[in-house]
């Protein structure tokens, strides 16, 4: 099953907790804090793989969770953090977070970070001052990231080559190529794209076979609709087009309604360099066929080809392959130069829902999560950070009174002045 959409949940491993220790030894009163810090938790990768041609196995297994990082323990050691988790994905695959792309994946074996570990929490040693020798507070690790990613897969070939159904398009990548797709007498039998290498001298060029396209495809008519997007990153057409038309319209007809279609799908794709490619050339009765066809199409080139016999294949491969090279279209999602959109956040916002406060921002969601409050140091330290954050002045003036309940994260607690 060729499937090209995907959803995959993505968590990165949470930080070790630091450790909270004080070094006992025979004849030595007081020891000192030792307690080692937590390690990272692991990091999330994503892979392109060029073995991989559809996304069908990320629906099968949609969750993705990296390893935390192990506790540190005493005598200052610190714990272990956690291996990277892989995802691969194959290549042509555009990630999208938030509705926005974030990677495309378009080289073999590119690597790209796309969910950080937490980092490990501190143990107590990391707490010592010189005013407060015997710190027992220590941090939980850090959550690691938590992402819903949506999976596009966008093929990616140099020429992509497209028709009505039963024009010959899967007969010609055969002819071609050393890809061996199904082959038959009736419209729709290539039903998921077809990948092809097609060798010239010393070049390699990567042809796509989609399945045929029909009127009204653009609005999901037939199976074409769906396949149209993969021949948005090709950067040559060729136009095959059976001799003896389709569907009781000429060849012409056809190759008019073709172009509707594509134009009305994507003004980008209509624009896109394509040959005229007539096929079938064999067949009794093609000679003529071709005349009354030249003559609509008032001078443009026309190849004349038999994918059957390989009458003027060559010529048109040659054709393409001219049109790949002087093609400086950039095919990546992400236009040369694009700039990051730049997103103000502020520290922390509070939204109060009657006697609730809800405290809100990425710092401060991190702090409580890294807080052990059954930790009376830890407590007294998160307070602390909360005044000098002047989350307090906030509370006081949207009227926090004792006995409100204060919502942090997954953490609430009842306020007290
Ligand atoms: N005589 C002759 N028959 C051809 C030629 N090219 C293709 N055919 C035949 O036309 C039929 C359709 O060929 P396919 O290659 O499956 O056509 P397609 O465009 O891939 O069709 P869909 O996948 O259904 O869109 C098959 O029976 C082929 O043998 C040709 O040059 N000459
Ligand atoms: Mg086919």
């Amino acid at each position: 099953m060729f499937i090209d959409k995907a959803r995959i949940y993505v968590t990165a491993g949470r930080g070790g907790a630091g450790c909270s220790s004080f070094r006992r030894e025979k004849f030595v009163p007081l020891g000192g804090p030792d307690g080692g810090n937590g390690g990272k938790g692991g990091d999330v990768y994503l892979v392109a793989d060029p073995h991989m041609s559809t996304l069908l196995d990320l629906t099968y297994r949609p969750h993705y969770r990296a390893q935390d990082g192990n506790p540190g323990q005493s005598a200052n050691k610190y714990g272990r953090g956690a291996h990277e988790l892989v995802i691969r994905l194959p290549l042509g695959t555009v990630v999208y977070k938030n509705g926005e792309a974030v990677a495309d994946l378009k080289t073999p074996g590119e690597k790209i970070l796309i969910a950080k570990g937490g980092r490990g929490g501190r143990g107590n040693a990391a707490f010592k001052t010189s005013r407060h020798t015997a710190p027992r507070v220590f941090e939980k690790g850090e959550p690691g990231e938590d992402i819903i990613l949506e999976l596009e897969l966008k093929l990616i070939a140099d020429i992509g080559l497209v028709g009505f159904p039963n024009a010959g398009k899967s007969t010609f990548l055969a002819r071609t190529s050393a890809a061996r797709p199904k082959i038959a007498d009736y419209p729709f039998t290539t039903l998921s794209p077809n990948l092809g290498v097609v060798t010239m001298g010393e070049k390699n060029f990567v042809v796509a076979d989609i399945p045929g396209l029909i009127e009204g495809a653009h609005e999901g008519r037939g199976l074409g609709d769906d396949f149209l997007r993969h021949i948005q990153r090709t950067r040559t057409l060729i136009h095959i087009i059976d001799i003896f038309g389709f569907d009781n319209k000429t060849a012409y007809q056809n190759y008019v309604a073709l172009n509707k279609e594509l134009s009305k799908y994507s003004k980008a794709l209509a624009k896109k360099p394509a040959i005229i490619a007539v096929n079938k050339m064999d067949l009794t009765g093609s000679k003529e066929k071709l005349l009354a066809f030249k003559k609509k199409l008032k001078g443009k080139k026309v190849f004349a080809v038999s994918a059957v016999s390989g009458e003027g294949i060559k010529e048109v491969l040659i054709a393409a392959f001219k049109a790949v090279e002087v093609s400086k279209e950039e095919i990546s999602v992400f236009k040369e130069g694009a700039v990051k959109k730049y997103v103000y956040e502020p520290e922390f916002s509070v939204e109060r829902i009657d006697d609730v406060f809800i405290i809100s921002g990425k710092k401060i969601e991190k702090l409580a999560a890294m807080t052990d409050f059954a930790n009376y140091e830890a407590l007294v330290r998160f307070d602390n950070i909360l005044k000098k954050l002047g989350v307090d002045k906030i509370l006081k003036e949207k009227g926090i009174t004792p006995g409100c309940t204060v919502k942090i994260g997954e953490h609430e607690y009842i306020y007290e002045d």
